[in-house]
């Protein structure tokens, strides 16, 4: 029987800083690392609490920001089949971390007790992780203070990835089950992707070095642990931006987040023409690629041109598997070029839904297709595929040769992809694969369409919750008229686009736009910032490049 008797003891360890409020938000909660200490404690008890209310499956907790600044943190839950954490339990997180005494903090969760009528006889287990962040040390002992006073039964997994942690915790609630998702290790991990890699690859021609950006972060060591593993020259790889003893490096001026919202390499990186590049986020949930042309210019292979390349890549494969009643879709967000979007409709005939921005909003989506390949355009996404389309291939009756290979590489494809959450790591080998399969280079990769000039802002304002959206965060609900301003600097420009949404990782508001041009874009984007400035509050400097 789990008692609170000593968590009002070890609460008092780690006071809540006063004036801050903190909310669990697109992954979790994100603010400065000095300030999480109480946060990253009180989630641990939710961990808990959450692994009763699952029967004593194993529930995860990384610590990490992504691709946020280095002095911020963050901590989210991982729910059993390495999912996010189920949305009507981060109201539970949120009220929590705020809660202004020990003694609260033990009502709180008695009252969740009740509510979710959980057993609280089962022994609660949890699985942890952290990135390479400097207050990650602390907030690990945080959590471990919390796990104790509970006495949860815990594994640690030191400094992982955080899909690699999403992926420990599915091997772990599967393990003893029909259908075990893997080995709940570090070498499980690269064997099970490794090795899927080179059943898709061998006999095909060998591409060219890779070059790695890993922001910095936990990708650096651990993409270097999976080419050990696979040892083969499919994947030769040279990994930069790898310093993650040096403070204030990690994200800065590299990473997928740098080279997608700057649309250039990261600094330092002069690209070869010909040359493969790739960019992870901090903690390697996101990828980009990129090139350079033979006059040099850039250009950027982001979540967009990933799902399309994959989607048209299982479509082709189920359609040669004979299985035509398996349906592959995609799902984007609000974030995602236009030029995408109508691609995967007009040209690929797929089906394609939006999303709000969030992992968490695009899995549920793709859960509902039989293949859902979802990515944001930022370069975080994956592959899934529904229980019924596994039946299907289960009970495949191939006629030819190419039928059954073309069944056999779907399996291999399932083995490749983490389904749990968007990996980089993983979304590399099925990039590589892809591309070696079809003996393409990045060029002949990204000719499938030209994507529309975009350009993303941030504007920094006194409070960010004002702002409220409606239609995939497509529309601004709140602050009033400010939609309406909007709409009429859409109308100005040939092929325009343009939304307004409150970040759930930074203290900030996002501006997307995109136009026909690239001067009709960025005039787009920095008038909208600016009216937001104007209108909604906003702090600093003013965003007026091109005005
Ligand atoms: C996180 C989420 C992503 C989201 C991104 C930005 O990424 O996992 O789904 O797109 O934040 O979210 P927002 O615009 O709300 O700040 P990461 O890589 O930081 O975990």
């Amino acid at each position: 029987m789990t008692s609170f008797a000593k968590v009002a003891e070890h609460s008092a360890r780690h006071p809540k800083p006063e004036g801050v409020t903190f909310e669990y938000g697109t992954a979790g909660f994100r603010t400065l690392g000095e300030t999480l200490a109480s946060t990253v404690f009180r989630s641990a008890l939710l961990a808990a609490l959450r692994s009763q209310s699952k029967q004593g499956r194993v529930i995860g907790v990384m610590i990490t920001a992504s691709h946020n600044h280095e002095r911020d943190n963050g901590v989210k839950l991982v729910d059993p089949m390495g999912e996010m954490l189920q949305q009507s339990w981060e109201g539970y997180c949120t009220d929590i971390a705020n809660a202004d005494s020990d003694a609260q903090v033990v009502h709180i969760l008695e009252s969740i007790v009740k509510a979710e009528g959980i057993d609280t006889s089962i022994q609660p287990k949890v699985a942890y992780a952290r990135d390479t962040r400097p207050s990650g040390p602390l907030l690990q002992a945080a959590l471990e203070d919390g796990l104790t006073a509970l006495e949860v039964e815990v594994t640690n997994y030191g400094v992982v990835t955080t899909p690699q942690l999403h992926y420990f915790v599915r091997c772990l609630n599967t393990e003893h089950s029909s259908a075990p998702y893997g080995d709940p290790t570090e070498s499980g991990y690269n064997e099970k992707y490794g090795q899927a890699f080179l059943r898709l690859v061998e006999g095909k021609p060998q591409p060219s070095t890779l070059h790695i950006d890993a922001a910095n972060g936990v990708g650096a060591p651990q993409v270097r642990k999976l080419a050990d593993a696979i040892a083969s020259p499919y994947f030769s790889i040279d990994v930069r931006n790898s310093d993650t003893e040096t403070l204030g490096k990690l994200n800065i001026d590299c990473g997928a987040d740098y080279v997608k919202s700057n649309q250039r390499p990261p600094a330092g990186t002069s690209l070869a023409p010909g040359g493969r590049y790739c960019s992870f986020d901090g903690d390697a949930d996101r990828i980009v690629y990129y090139y350079a042309d033979e006059h040099g210019i850039f250009h950027l292979l982001d979540g967009d041109k990933i799902s399309t390349l994959v989607a048209t890549y299982l479509r082709d494969l189920v359609a040669a598997a004979g299985l035509s009643d398996l349906q592959v879709g995609v799902v984007q967000t609000a974030y995602a070029n236009g030029s995408s979007t109508s691609y995967i409709k007009d040209t690929l005939r797929l089906p394609t839904v939006f999303a709000k921005t969030g992992v968490k909003h695009l899995h549920h989506e793709a859960e509902r297709m039989s293949i859902g390949a979802y990515f944001e355009a930022n370069g975080h996404g994956t592959v899934l595929f529904n229980p019924s389309a596994v039946d299907k291939l289960q009970e495949a009756k191939p006629t030819t040769p190419a039928q059954a290979d073309a069944i056999g590489r779907l399996w291999a494809l399932r083995d490749l992809i983490n389904e749990s959450v968007g990996d980089a790591m993983s979304d590399m080998l099925l990039v590589e694969t892809i591309l070696i399969c079809k003996g393409w280079t990045l060029a002949q990769w990204d000719a499938a369409y030209t994507d529309l000039p975009s350009r993303l802002l941030k504007v920094v304002v006194n409070d960010r919750n004002i702002f409220k959206t409606t239609n995939a965060e497509q529309t601004l609900t709140s602050p009033p008229g400010l939609q309406d301003v909007v709409d009429a600097l859409v109308a100005k420009f040939p092929k325009g686009r343009s939304f307004v949404r409150p970040s759930g990782t930074e203290d900030a508001v996002r501006v997307y736009a995109e136009a026909a041009t690239r001067s009709d874009c960025d005039q787009l984007a920095y008038a909208v910032a600016g009216a937001v400035f104007d209108k909604a509050g906003g702090r600093g400097e003013r965003p007026a490049e091109f005005l």
